[in-house]
C-alpha cells in the first residue's frame, strides 16, 4: 500500500475506534507520541516506588506495614508492563533505562517531593493515586492496545491504592488531635503538587491537541484536573480536613469548584529537576540498577544456557529422526 493510503487505513481505525496494534502500520509521529508517554509513565512508576518504600520499615503497624509492602511491588509490576507497552513500539528497555538514568527522560514531578510522616503514606494513596485513577481510567480506552490492555489492570490495583490511602487518613483525622494535626499537614504538603501531576494548562500543553486527535487521552489536563478537584473536596469534608486553598468554591454556574492558581514557576522548577528530592531520586535509581547488575548479567548467562541445551536436544532429535 502507498503512504495516503496507509494513513487513510489508519486513521480509520482511529475514528472507528478500532485499536491499533503493534503490527500495524502507524505514523512515526504517533509511535514517539506514544513512546515518549508510555515511557515516562514507566519511569515514574519506578521513581514512584521510593518515596513511599521510605515508610515501610516504620509503618505503624504489621498490618500497614504488609499493605504498603504489596502498594509498593504493584507499583514496580505497573512499571514492568508500561515498559513491556512500550517496548513493542521498537524501543529497547535499555534505552528508555538510559534515558531516564542520565536524567534524560522525565518523569511524573510529584515523586520529587519528601515524605516527612506517615500521615504522608495517607495523602500519596489518597491525592496521587486518587490523581492516577482520574487520569489513567480513560487511557483504557487509549487508541493503542498494549498500552489500553495494560492500563485495565493498573487501573484496578490504583483504586486499591487509593482507598488504602484514604483509610489511613480517616484513622488519621479520627484519632488524638496530633494524629489530626499530621493528616492536616500532610494534605497541606500533597494539594498542590497533586494538582500538579495533570500537567500544564490546556493552552501551554503542547502535545494535547494531537493526543487527543488520536485518542491517546481522552480528556485534556485542565478537564481531568477539574474532576479531581471536585471529588477531593467532598473526600474531604468527610476526613474533616480543610484543603489548602483559600479560593476553592462552589460555582453554581459551571456547576463546578473554582480554585485557585496553581503555582507554575514551582512546577516548571521541579520538572526541569531541581525539585527538593530530584537529585536524591535519580541518586537512589543509579544506584539499584549498578547493585543490579550481577542479577542481569546471571539471567542472561542462564537464559543463554538455557538456549544452548534447547538447540543442543532439537539436534538430537533431527538425528534420531534420520535414524
Ligand atoms: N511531571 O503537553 P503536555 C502513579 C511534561 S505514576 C513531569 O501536557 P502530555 C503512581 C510532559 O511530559 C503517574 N512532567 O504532555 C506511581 C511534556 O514533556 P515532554 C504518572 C510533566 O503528555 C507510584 C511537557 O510537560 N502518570 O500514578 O500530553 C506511586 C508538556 O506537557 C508533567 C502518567 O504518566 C508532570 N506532572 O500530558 C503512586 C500518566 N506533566 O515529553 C502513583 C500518563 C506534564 O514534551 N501520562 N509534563 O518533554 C499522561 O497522561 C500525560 O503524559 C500527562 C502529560 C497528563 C502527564
Amino acid at each position: 500500500m502507498d503512504a495516503e493510503k496507509l494513513l487513510a487505513t489508519f486513521d480509520d481505525k482511529i475514528d472507528r475506534e478500532i485499536r491499533i496494534e503493534p503490527k500495524d502500520w502507524m505514523p512515526e509521529e504517533y509511535r514517539k507520541m506514544l513512546i515518549r508517554q508510555i515511557s515516562q509513565h514507566a519511569h515514574s512508576e519506578i521513581v514512584g516506588m521510593l518515596p513511599e518504600a521510605n515508610w515501610i520499615t516504620r509503618a505503624p503497624s504489621l498490618k500497614r506495614k504488609a499493605t504498603l509492602l504489596a502498594k509498593v511491588q504493584d507499583e514496580a509490576g505497573h512499571g514492568l508492563y508500561l515498559y513491556c507497552a512500550a517496548e513493542t513500539l521498537n524501543i529497547s528497555r535499555e534505552e528508555m533505562i538510559d534515558q531516564l538514568l542520565s536524567g534524560k527522560a522525565k518523569y511524573s514531578s510529584i515523586f520529587n517531593y519528601p515524605t516527612l510522616s506517615w500521615a504522608d503514606m495517607g495523602a500519596i494513596g489518597w491525592l496521587v493515586d486518587g490523581a492516577a485513577i482520574m487520569n489513567q481510567v480513560p487511557l483504557c480506552r487509549a487508541s493503542y492496545g498494549p498500552y489500553a490492555r495494560g492500563m485495565v489492570r493498573i487501573c484496578k490495583e490504583e483504586s486499591f491504592h487509593q482507598r488504602q490511602g484514604y483509610e489511613i487518613l480517616l484513622t488519621l483525622s479520627r484519632g488524638s488531635k496530633q494524629q489530626k494535626a499530621m493528616a492536616q499537614d500532610a494534605l497541606n504538603r500533597w494539594w498542590w503538587p497533586s494538582l500538579m501531576m495533570f500537567g500544564p494548562n490546556d493552552d501551554a500543553s503542547p502535545h494535547t491537541a494531537q493526543s487527543m486527535k488520536w485518542k491517546i487521552k481522552r480528556f485534556s489536563n485542565d478537564e481531568l484536573r477539574q474532576k479531581f478537584v471536585d471529588v477531593c473536596v467532598e473526600q474531604a469534608a468527610i476526613l474533616g480536613i480543610t484543603i489548602p486553598d483559600s479560593d476553592l468554591k462552589w460555582n453554581e454556574e459551571r456547576r463546578h469548584y473554582d480554585f485557585g492558581e496553581i503555582n507554575w514557576d514551582e512546577f516548571w522548577n521541579v520538572v526541569k529537576g531541581n525539585g527538593p528530592c530530584n537529585k536524591e531520586r535519580l541518586d537512589a535509581r543509579i544506584s539499584a540498577h549498578e547493585n543490579g547488575a550481577w542479577v542481569r548479567e546471571a539471567a542472561m548467562a542462564h537464559a543463554e544456557k538455557k538456549k544452548r541445551k534447547m538447540e543442543k536436544e532439537n539436534l538430537e532429535k533431527k538425528s534420531d529422526v534420520k535414524v
